[in-house]
């Protein structure tokens, strides 16, 4: 149905906005914005096998206002609208200080905790929180309550890692935060060491 041609949308918007700009010589600006037109000129299928060509600026709004954990922003410049995934890129393109906003004070973070799986942890304990293929090691600035979804870690982990992230800020880690609240660091050298774990 509608919602199903809607959430595969998504998908594909994620996975094009995310991962894909460069191999398809999109043109995306360092904030990570690129323009709504662009993207329907692509020739691409969705997940429910339909035409990236056969929808409309409106599905694109449809499928921004329904997602789940917020993942994009819209903004209208000069009239033509422009779409962005608001974290969790691989592009190396994308430049963090235009995208993100910095958080300055320990006082500005209730809770940083980064959600993952018992098979990861005793990698993790021995060399840190690596960022993997993205930019960031993510973090969510809460704990999903029953059932819900939260930006920042899958439904299904079953480990949390907290972040002190006093001692982080103060020992020169640069933290950020998204427009859709998720905690992102390149860490040190895309490393967050175990040292600045407060507790798992
Ligand atoms: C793990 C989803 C072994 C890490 C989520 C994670 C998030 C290590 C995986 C966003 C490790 C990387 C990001 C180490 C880290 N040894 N495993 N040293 N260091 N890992 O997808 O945090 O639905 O890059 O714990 O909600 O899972 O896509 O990161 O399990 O916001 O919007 O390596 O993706 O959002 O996986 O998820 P990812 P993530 P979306």
């Amino acid at each position: 149905g509608g919602k199903d041609k809607i959430d595969a949308l998504g998908r594909l918007l994620t996975r094009i906005l995310r991962h894909m700009a460069t191999e398809l010589n999109l043109n995306m600006r360092s904030d990570g914005y690129v323009k709504v037109q662009d993207l329907l000129k692509l020739n691409m299928k969705t997940f429910a096998n339909v035409p990236l060509r056969s929808h409309t600026v409106d599905d694109i709004k449809e499928a921004v206002r329904k997602d789940n954990k917020q993942r994009f922003s819209l903004l209208d410049e000069n009239g033509e609208l422009h779409i962005r995934a608001n974290q969790g890129h691989t592009l190396m393109t994308v430049e963090s200080e235009s995208l993100l906003k910095p958080i300055l004070l320990p006082e500005e973070v209730q809770v940083c905790v980064h959600g993952t799986y018992r098979t990861n942890l005793e990698s993790i304990l021995e060399s840190g929180l690596r960022r993997m293929r993205r930019l960031h090691v993510h973090f969510s600035c809460g704990l999903p309550t029953d059932g819900e979804v939260i930006s920042g870690m899958r439904r299904n982990i079953n480990v949390l890692i907290f972040l002190d992230v006093r001692k982080a800020l103060e020992e020169g880690m640069k933290l950020y935060i998204s427009d859709n609240k998720v905690i992102l660091t390149e860490g040190f050298d895309g490393v967050v060491p175990v040292k600045y774990f407060e507790k798992i």
